[in-house]
C-alpha cells in the first residue's frame, strides 16, 4: 500500500512539473532571437483620441477615462479595418528577421479580435469588419515560415464583474464604475467563466499555436497558474507559455520596457515599443532611431534574450509609416550581419566599455505601467558580444575610434584571426598584456558593425 501511494504522488508530481514544453522547443526559441508583438483592438480605432480630445491612455484609456463599457463597446460599431492585410503584416515581420508574432487576442478592455463562441463580445460578431483576423494572421505565419502566439490579458479584464486587482491600490485596474463591488468579485468564476473556455478555443480553433503570452497575472492564485499551464499542455504540449501566466508557471521569462543587467541563463525575452505606446496612438509620432533599435537589440541577444518588438497598427489595419525605417534596418542589419546573432548564445562576458571608464548606460528602474519606457535614452560607445562554436563576435556599438583595447580577451583564448563582416573594413590585432588591442581600417559604413573572432579549436 505504502509503495502505491508513493508510486501516486511520484506521478503527479511529475504530471505537475512536466507541463512544460521540451527542451527542443526551448532551443528553437533562444536561438530565433527576434518576434513581433502585435497590439491592435478597438482602442486602435479610436487612436488617442475621446470626445473631441486627447485621451488620458492609449490602449488603457477606458480604464483612465473611467468609460462605461455600454459605451466603450460602441466603438466596436465603428471598428472596420478595411486596410488590413494578414500577408502584408507576416512579411513585414519576416522582412525585417523576426522568427514569430505575438498578436493580442484579449487585452484589457476584454474585447476578443477573434471569432468566439464564449462571448459575443468580439470581432464578428460586434464591427462591420465581421472577419476573425486571428485565422488570416495564423494562415499566413504558416505561408512564410513564421511561429504565432496569442497575447491574453490574464488578471484585468474590463468586461468581466469578478476580475479584482490590487496595483497600486485595490481595485487600481479593475474596472470598478460599471462594478464598483470589487471586495465581493470572484476571480474563480471569471477564470472558469471566459479564461478556460477562451484559452481552450484559442488552442482548438486554429491549429497548432506556437505561445501563449500571458499578461498581468494580477491575483491569479498558485492553483489557477498551475491549472492554466496543464490546460494549455494537455491541448497544445508544444505550445511555449510566458511567465506572466503567474507563480513561476511558464516556460521563459519576460521583461517589459527595459533591458536586463547581465545574462541569464533561463530563457527570457524583452518586449519593447517602437514609439511610446503599445497601442496605435496619433499624438505618439516620435519614434525610437533604427540605430537605438538594433542597439537594444544586440545587447539583449548578448545577454541570452530575445527581443519582442511591438507595432501597434491603426483603425484601418496598416502599421504606421514611423515603423519603416526601424523595420528597414533590422532588415539591412541582419542581411549583413545576422549570423552574429541568430542560434548564438551568450559569451563568458556579455560585453565591455571602451577602456576610457566612459559610464555605463544607466538602465531606468522607476516602472510604472504601461506608459514608461526604462530602455536607456544615452549612446555610449561599447561592445557587445555573443559566441558561437569557436567564433566570439564583438558587436562594436557607437565606436567611432578606429583602435580600441579590450579587457575581455586572453591570450588564453587562442585567438587565431579577426576579421570584419563588412568587407569595407580591415582589421589588425594582437595580445597585449593580456588585453586584445585592436585596430580596424577602411571606411566605417554602419553606426554598429561586427568583428568575427576566430578560436583555435
Ligand atoms: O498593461 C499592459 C500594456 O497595455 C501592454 O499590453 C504591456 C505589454 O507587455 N503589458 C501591460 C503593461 O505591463
Amino acid at each position: 500500500m505504502k509503495q502505491l501511494i508513493l508510486l501516486i504522488i511520484y506521478l503527479l508530481t511529475f504530471l505537475n512539473l512536466s507541463a512544460q514544453v521540451n527542451d527542443s522547443i526551448v532551443d528553437w526559441f533562444k536561438d530565433s532571437k527576434l518576434g513581433m508583438f502585435i497590439h491592435w483592438g478597438l482602442y486602435s480605432h479610436t487612436a488617442g483620441d475621446w470626445k473631441g480630445r486627447p485621451s488620458k491612455g492609449a490602449e488603457h484609456f477606458m480604464l483612465y477615462e473611467r468609460i462605461p463599457l455600454k459605451e466603450y463597446s460602441k466603438i466596436a460599431n465603428e471598428f472596420d479595418p478595411v486596410d488590413f492585410n494578414a500577408s502584408d503584416w507576416v512579411k513585414k515581420a519576416k522582412y525585417a528577421g523576426m522568427k514569430y508574432m505575438i498578436v493580442t487576442a484579449k487585452h484589457h478592455d476584454g474585447f476578443a479580435m477573434y471569432d468566439s463562441k464564449v462571448s459575443d463580445y468580439n470581432i464578428v460578431k460586434r464591427t462591420p469588419f465581421a472577419r476573425d483576423p486571428m485565422s488570416e494572421i495564423i494562415k499566413a505565419c504558416r505561408e512564410e515560415g513564421l511561429k504565432f502566439g496569442f497575447y491574453y490579458s490574464l488578471g484585468r479584464d474590463w468586461e468581466n464583474p469578478n476580475v479584482p486587482t490590487n496595483w497600486p491600490v485595490k481595485g487600481g485596474r479593475s474596472n470598478t464604475w460599471d462594478y464598483p463591488d470589487e471586495d465581493n468579485k470572484r476571480l474563480e468564476i471569471y477564470i472558469e467563466e471566459k479564461v478556460k473556455p477562451q484559452i481552450t478555443e484559442l488552442l482548438t480553433n486554429y491549429g497548432e499555436i506556437d505561445f501563449i503570452w500571458f499578461d498581468t497575472p494580477e491575483l491569479v492564485t498558485k492553483e489557477q497558474s498551475l491549472e492554466l499551464r496543464k490546460l494549455i499542455f494537455k491541448i497544445q504540449p508544444n505550445c511555449m507559455v510566458n511567465q506572466r501566466i503567474g507563480n513561476n508557471y511558464g516556460d521563459y521569462e519576460i521583461v517589459e520596457q527595459k533591458l536586463n543587467n547581465d545574462i541569464r541563463k533561463e530563457p527570457w525575452e524583452a518586449c519593447l515599443t517602437m514609439g511610446k505606446n503599445w497601442s496605435f496612438n496619433k499624438y505618439d509620432t516620435i519614434y525610437k532611431k533604427p540605430d537605438i533599435l538594433i542597439r537594444h537589440f544586440v545587447d539583449i541577444v548578448s545577454k541570452g534574450g530575445n527581443l519582442l518588438l511591438n507595432i501597434g497598427p491603426d483603425g484601418k489595419g496598416c502599421f504606421p509609416v514611423q515603423t519603416e525605417p526601424g523595420l528597414a534596418e533590422f532588415h539591412n542589419w541582419l542581411g549583413k550581419y545576422g549570423e552574429a546573432i541568430y542560434g548564438t548564445q551568450p559569451w563568458r562576458v556579455y560585453g565591455e566599455n571602451l577602456m576610457q571608464q566612459v559610464e555605463s548606460e544607466r538602465i531606468n528602474e522607476n516602472f510604472h505601467d504601461a506608459e514608461y519606457d526604462g530602455t536607456p535614452q544615452e549612446i555610449v560607445p561599447d561592445f557587445r558580444y555573443t559566441n558561437k562554436d569557436n567564433i566570439v563576435y564583438i558587436i562594436v556599438r557607437h565606436v567611432e575610434d578606429k583602435e580600441y583595447v579590450l579587457s575581455s580577451f586572453t591570450s588564453d583564448d587562442r585567438i587565431k584571426s579577426i576579421e570584419s563582416i563588412d568587407s569595407n573594413m580591415s582589421v589588425k590585432w594582437k595580445i597585449i598584456e593580456e588585453k586584445l588591442k585592436i585596430s580596424v581600417f577602411g571606411k566605417k559604413k554602419d553606426l554598429i558593425y561586427v568583428l568575427k573572432v576566430n578560436l583555435l579549436d
